[in-house]
C-alpha cells in the first residue's frame, strides 16, 4: 500500500513553486484568456458553459483528496489534526465544485485553459491529499498552536470574503445576461479583486495551519496566478468606466 515518501512532496512543492513563477512571468503583463479577458474573436465551439467547466475543472481537487482520505488502509487515527486540516481543504472544493458552479452567471469558458486547469487540480490535489493524509505528523496538541488557530481563523476568514464576494459579483447579472457592472458592496468598496483577496488569505490561513511545504507552495501558487488577475481587471475596470470608485485599489486595501 502507499506510503510516505518525503523527497516525492519536496519535489512536488517545488515544481509547484516553479509554476508560479512561471504564471507570474506570463500573466504579469498579459491576463490569462478567459472572462472579461478573453478575446473576442474565440471561436465558441472551443468554449463549455461556465457550469460545466467550473464543476469539471475543479472536481479533481475535490475528489483526489477525499478519496486518499476515505481509502487509506489502514485508516489513520492518531494525528487528528491531518484529518481535520485535509477536510478543511475538501470543503473549500466542495464549495468550488457542487455550489459554486450551479449559481455562476459567468461566459463560457475556453476548453484550453479548462484542460489546463484540471490538470492543476488533480496535480495540487493529489500533493495537498497525499501530504496531509501519508506524510504530516503533528504534535497531539497542535490544535491549540497559534499557528493552527491563527491560520484556522485566516482560512475562515478568506473563506467567507471569498464566497461573500463571489456572491455579490453573481448579483451583478440577471441570469442569460453577459455583461459587466461596477461590482459594489463588501470589500468591494475598498479593492476590484475582492474575491481573489480572500481566496489569497484563505491559503495563506491554510498554510499557517498545515505548516508544510505543499500548502505554503500552494499559497504562493494562487498569489502569482490571481494576484495579476486582480490587477487585469483593476485596470479593465478603469478604462472600461469613467465613473469608477477612484479611491478603490486593486488588490490590496488601501494600498495596491
Ligand atoms: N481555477 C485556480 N497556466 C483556475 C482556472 C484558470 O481555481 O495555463 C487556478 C482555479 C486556470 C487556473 C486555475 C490554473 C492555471 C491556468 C488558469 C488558466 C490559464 C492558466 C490553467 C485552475 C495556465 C499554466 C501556464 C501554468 C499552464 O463572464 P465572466 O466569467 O467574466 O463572469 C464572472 C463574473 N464577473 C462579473 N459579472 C458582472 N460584472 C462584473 N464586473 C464581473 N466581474 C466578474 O463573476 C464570473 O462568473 C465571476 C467571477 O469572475 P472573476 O473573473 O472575478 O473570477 P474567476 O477568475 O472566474 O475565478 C472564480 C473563483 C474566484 O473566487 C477565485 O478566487 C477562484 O475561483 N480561483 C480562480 C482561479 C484560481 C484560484 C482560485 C486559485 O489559484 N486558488
Amino acid at each position: 500500500s502507499m506510503q510516505c515518501f518525503p523527497g516525492l512532496v519536496l519535489t512536488l512543492s517545488s515544481l509547484l513553486g516553479a509554476l508560479a513563477l512561471l504564471q507570474l512571468s506570463l500573466y504579469l503583463r498579459v491576463p490569462s484568456r478567459y472572462g472579461k479577458h478573453e478575446e473576442r474573436l474565440c471561436r465558441p465551439r472551443g468554449r463549455l458553459p461556465a457550469r460545466c467547466a467550473w464543476f469539471l475543472q475543479e472536481l479533481p481537487s475535490f475528489l483526489v483528496p477525499a478519496l486518499l482520505l476515505a481509502l487509506r488502509s489502514p485508516p489513520r487515527l492518531e494525528p487528528l489534526g491531518c484529518r481535520l486540516l485535509c477536510c478543511l481543504f475538501c470543503w473549500h472544493y466542495f464549495y468550488r465544485t457542487f455550489i459554486y458552479p450551479f449559481f455562476t452567471r459567468g461566459r463560457p469558458f475556453p476548453l484550453q485553459l479548462l484542460f489546463f486547469g484540471m490538470l492543476f487540480c488533480i496535480y495540487n490535489g493529489f500533493l495537498q491529499g497525499y501530504y496531509l493524509i501519508y506524510c504530516a505528523e503533528y504534535p497531539n496538541d497542535w490544535c491549540t498552536d497559534i499557528r493552527f488557530t491563527s491560520g484556522l481563523l485566516l482560512f475562515l476568514l478568506g473563506m467567507g470574503i471569498n464566497i461573500h464576494s463571489d456572491l455579490l459579483l453573481r448579483q451583478l447579472r440577471k441570469p442569460g445576461e453577459v455583461t459587466y457592472k461596477i461590482p459594489q458592496g463588501g470589500l468591494f468598496t475598498y479593492i476590484s479583486g475582492a474575491n481573489y483577496f480572500g481566496e489569497i488569505v484563505e491559503w495563506f490561513g491554510f498554510a499557517i495551519a498545515t505548516w508544510s511545504p505543499p500548502a505554503f507552495a500552494f499559497a504562493f501558487f494562487t498569489l502569482c496566478c490571481i494576484g495579476p488577475r486582480a490587477y487585469h481587471h483593476h485596470r479593465y475596470y478603469l478604462k472600461t468606466f469613467t465613473d469608477y470608485p477612484k479611491s478603490r485599489k486593486a488588490l490590496i486595501p488601501f494600498v495596491f
